[in-house]
């Protein structure tokens, strides 16, 4: 057991590793853990509920996956995943992630995107909002506090890689409860940011 800062570490150290990354696909080999999320996880988050139950009833499609190498949930680790978020919608809305805070506040997080386009959406309790457009080559920074969301607005999937602090956690529940202040629409003209 170690002192890291004012928190303990009770892991033993890593070995330096290396990953290999498929920037068009996504893969990440070798994966620990592989997370899919289907439109009947997202219940509630979807504008168009009604949409979402078609959806549902016809065979629940795939809205994306998480790859992930799992090394321990400690201060001074950095967690690495790939995200490929599908295209589609629900009714007129983007397929995105859940979207999250990081349950430990004060811990920021990296993206980079590596195929397709879209949204990064970002909120703080505090009423704080933001829209980041992202496509291959956005390095996306997500400060401390700020809950973040991913649309896929293209035709493709959607690829990107991110980085976090070990001790960060997921807070799903806080944003069951209040939604995103925006939401990103099809629309003949494109995408549009409402
Ligand atoms: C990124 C990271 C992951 C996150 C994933 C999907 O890869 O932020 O930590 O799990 O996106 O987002 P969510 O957890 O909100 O479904
Ligand atoms: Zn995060």
């Amino acid at each position: 057991m170690t002192e890291s800062g004012d928190r303990t570490v009770s892991s033993k150290p890593l070995d330096p590793f290396t990953l290999m990354l498929d920037f068009r696909s996504g893969a990440l080999e070798p994966h620990t853990s592989r997370t899919e999320r289907h439109v009947s996880d997202m219940q509630g988050a979807y504008a168009d509920a009604t949409a979402q139950e078609h959806l549902v009833k016809g065979g629940d499609p795939l809205v994306y996956e998480v790859l992930q190498y799992d090394i321990p949930e400690e201060v001074g680790q950095l967690i690495c995943c790939t995200t490929v978020l599908h295209p589609g919608t629900v009714g007129d809305e983007y397929f995105m992630t859940k979207g999250h805070y990081h349950s430990v506040r004060d811990t920021g997080e990296v993206y980079l995107g590596l195929r397709g386009h879209g949204y990064l959406l970002l909120m703080t309790e505090e009423g704080g909002k933001a829209a980041t457009p992202m496509g291959p080559g956005t390095v996306a920074y997500v400060p401390p506090n700020w809950a973040h969301r991913t649309v896929n607005t293209s035709e493709e999937p959607f690829v990107f890689f991110a980085v976090y602090p070990g001790q960060a956690g997921h807070d799903y529940g806080t944003i069951e409860k209040t939604g995103f202040p925006q939401r990103v629409l099809r629309t003949p003209e494109g995408a549009e940011l409402r």
